[in-house]
């Protein structure tokens, strides 16, 4: 595993397995809570992961007991503290954009608890699955914050406006469970099934048609907002871009000629 960070300190995993590229946040005795240290060096793990051909999917998760417990609170109250705007702006904001701008899939694997800006960004992904003893915590209302990094815009689209008005409200505590049945996240894996089940999960994601993947993720961003006339031209335009690709071809080849496609990601 490489180290990604600037200080030498280990706060980011990241190693390529396969086509997948696999980031680790790393600050388990603080549940991989965000230091300014930790967002520019997960900001430099996906910006690689973008720019490296042979990743064909990102796999997201964290060490340890937790997966995110958000923003490092110690961070905020200790000297040179960054204010909120820096947090937002330069930490946890560019995160959520390169997710969603990734052209290619992520897939976060929820290990333990994800808090505050740890559970938006889990919910960010394109494909999120959970440990079952992991629980989701909207804890922003607790310290009279709102919830950030994307949390307004998704949340309410992923489970409806009522729940996700009193997730962030009342901040109870959400299980993997109930936040798979609630269609807040796809899946909620035994403990002891959990790591080789999501990574399978990305390793089977990393040998799809990856340009195809990534044209369906332009469209489920853009569907957002929408409306159904502008949805069919972007499925108009992004389905030509797709049938322009080596994976279409290889589909189609693979399906007449009754044989597994053998995909190349272009
Ligand atoms: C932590 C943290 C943490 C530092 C656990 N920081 N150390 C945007 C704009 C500007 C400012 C603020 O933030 C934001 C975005 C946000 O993310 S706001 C939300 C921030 N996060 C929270 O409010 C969650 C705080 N954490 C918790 O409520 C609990 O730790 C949870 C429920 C996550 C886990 O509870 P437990 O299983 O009981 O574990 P624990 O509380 O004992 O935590 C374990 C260790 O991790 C502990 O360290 P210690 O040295 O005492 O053993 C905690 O201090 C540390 N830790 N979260 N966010």
């Amino acid at each position: 595993m490489e180290n990604l960070s600037a200080s030498g300190k280990e706060v980011i995993l990241f190693e390529k397995g396969g086509q997948v590229g696999r980031i680790t946040l790393n600050r388990p005795e603080k549940f991989n809570s965000f230091t300014g240290e930790l967002a520019y060096a997960l900001q430099a793990a996906l910006d690689r992961c973008a720019e490296d051909e042979e990743v064909r999917c990102v796999y997201l998760t964290g060490a340890g007991r937790a997966f995110c417990a958000g923003q490092d609170l110690q961070e905020i109250t200790g000297p040179n503290a960054p204010v909120l705007e820096t947090i937002l702006s330069k930490h946890l904001n560019p995160i959520i954009r390169r997710i969603r701008q990734m052209e290619k899939p992520v897939v976060c694997g929820v290990n333990g608890v994800a808090a505050g800006a740890g559970a938006n960004l889990a919910l960010a992904c394109d494909i999120t699955v959970a440990t079952e003893s992991a629980y989701f915590l909207q804890a922003f209302s607790k310290i009279g914050l709102i919830p950030d990094s994307g949390g307004t815009f998704i949340l309410p689209r992923l489970i409806g406006w009522q729940r996700a008005a009193a997730q962030m409200m009342l901040g109870d505590r959400v299980s993997a469970r109930e936040a798979a049945d609630i269609g807040m996240i796809y899946k909620a894996i035994p403990d002891y099934a959990f790591e080789a089940e999501a990574i399978a999960l990305a390793e089977q994601l990393s040998q799809m048609p990856t340009r195809g993947l990534a044209l369906t993720k332009q469209a489920l961003n853009r569907s957002f907002s929408n409306t159904l006339e502008q949805q069919l031209q972007a499925e108009e335009e992004l389905q030509i871009m797709a049938g322009r690709t080596h994976d279409f071809q290889e589909g189609v080849r693979a399906f007449i000629e009754k044989r597994p496609a053998q995909f190349k990601g272009r």
